[in-house]
């Protein structure tokens, strides 16, 4: 395996970043996770782990991972918010050519015959299920594979995105916060739209802070409604979730965006939980206190978002629903998928009303 630490600052920040979160009390729990169903506190909260492979590419020539077109791959799950929010960034920013991707199977299957572990498996071809394609560079059969590809002694767990350095056959990044500031900047001198700047300098501050109670209260929120074990975090993970959802449609009632004016990182950070709301989160993490249907401000921003050009193929819903009503058995154990309740991003919205 590679080891290679150049990270650039502007891509640290961010609760889920850190690997300082982690408790004593339920340490050795965390650091044996294999799958999200397994990041439990002893109080029987979510605790999500931090991602592994840290490095950056970087738009110097001479940095171990320069920003070449044809160069890096991204492995993606359409269900998944965290790798959309990076095949969010192929679209807008147009790196959709210089980047290839791939999706997997939406629902979770055996990645080894010889244990139990389940997760991210690839199609054996590209027509066994619609958007999902076989591995085109190393023809592994899982997620899994690649990160034992990667590295030979990983013992964490296998998650999507992952940004894939074809040259040296290895994982540059799996921190999807971390990537979408690459694919930001760094490649700019290969990008189609390399003057959208979804993280200029003069909002950096302010994004940081907004991704900051958005991450806890609603991106990672909603898992921790959905993964709780027990009541009392069940109840404090959904009182977050909900104040936090009210602050953004008091926001967004008198702002276009979440920053003013103009789109951001943090916009597109919200838009991927959004989304799969009222069709995903509403009923399989029970997250029923309120849709987002009801919600005017929230709602019609996320009409918005869906309708910039390149952002819609982004949003895969069947993939989305057969992803989480079928891979959490606990959950959902007879992986009934609910028919609703179908809603029309592409209807029209009224954010118009902020423009100058
Ligand atoms: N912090 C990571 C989180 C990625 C993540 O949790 N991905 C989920 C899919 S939504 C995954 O691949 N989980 C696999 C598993 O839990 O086994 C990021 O933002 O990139």
């Amino acid at each position: 395996m590679i080891h290679f630490f150049t990270k650039p600052h502007t891509l640290l920040g961010g609760k889920e970043n850190s690997v300082t979160f982690v408790q004593a009390s339920f340490k050795h729990t965390l650091l044996m996770a294999r799958s999200a169903l397994d990041e439990m506190s002893e109080s029987g909260a979510f605790v999500r782990t931090a991602s592994t492979f840290r490095n950056c590419v970087s738009r110097d020539p001479n940095s171990p991972f320069p920003a070449e077109s044809g160069r890096y791959h991204l492995y993606i799950s359409y269900a998944c918010p965290w790798a959309s929010r990076c095949l969010a960034y192929l679209k807008i920013k147009g790196l959709d050519k210089a980047i290839s991707f791939t999706s997997v199977k939406p629902k979770w299957e055996r990645t080894r015959d010889t244990d139990e572990h389940m997760g991210w498996v690839f199609p054996a071809s590209d027509t066994e299920e619609p958007g999902a394609g076989a591995d085109p560079l190393n023809g592994t059969r899982s997620i899994r594979e690649l990160y034992e590809l990667a590295s030979t002694n990983y013992s964490g767990k296998y998650t999507v995105p992952v940004l894939w350095d074809k040259k040296l056959k290895t994982i540059v990044n799996n921190e999807s916060s971390e990537i979408i500031r690459m694919l930001n900047t760094e490649f700019n001198d290969i990008a189609e739209n390399p003057s959208l700047d979804l993280y200029p300098p003069h909002l950096q501050a302010q994004i940081d802070k907004i991704n900051d109670w958005i991450y806890s209260g609603i991106n990672n929120g909603v898992y921790k409604c959905g993964f709780a074990k027990k009541q009392e975090p069940y109840d404090e993970a959904v009182k977050n979730l909900y104040e936090t959802l009210d602050k953004c449609e008091e926001l967004l009632s008198k702002q276009r965006f979440l920053c003013g004016n103009t789109l951001t990182e943090s916009d597109i950070r919200l838009f991927v939980t959004l989304i799969r709301f009222d069709e995903v989160y509403a009923v399989h993490f029970k997250c029923n206190k309120k849709l987002l249907r009801e919600y005017p401000n929230l709602f019609n921003y996320t009409k918005e978002i869906f309708q910039i050009p390149g952002m819609s193929s982004t949003v895969h819903m069947e993939h989305i629903k057969k992803h989480y009503y079928g891979s959490h058995p606990s959950i959902n154990p007879f992986g009934i998928i609910p028919q609703g309740p179908d809603v029309d991003y592409s209807a029209p919205h009224d954010r118009e009303r902020f423009s100058s």
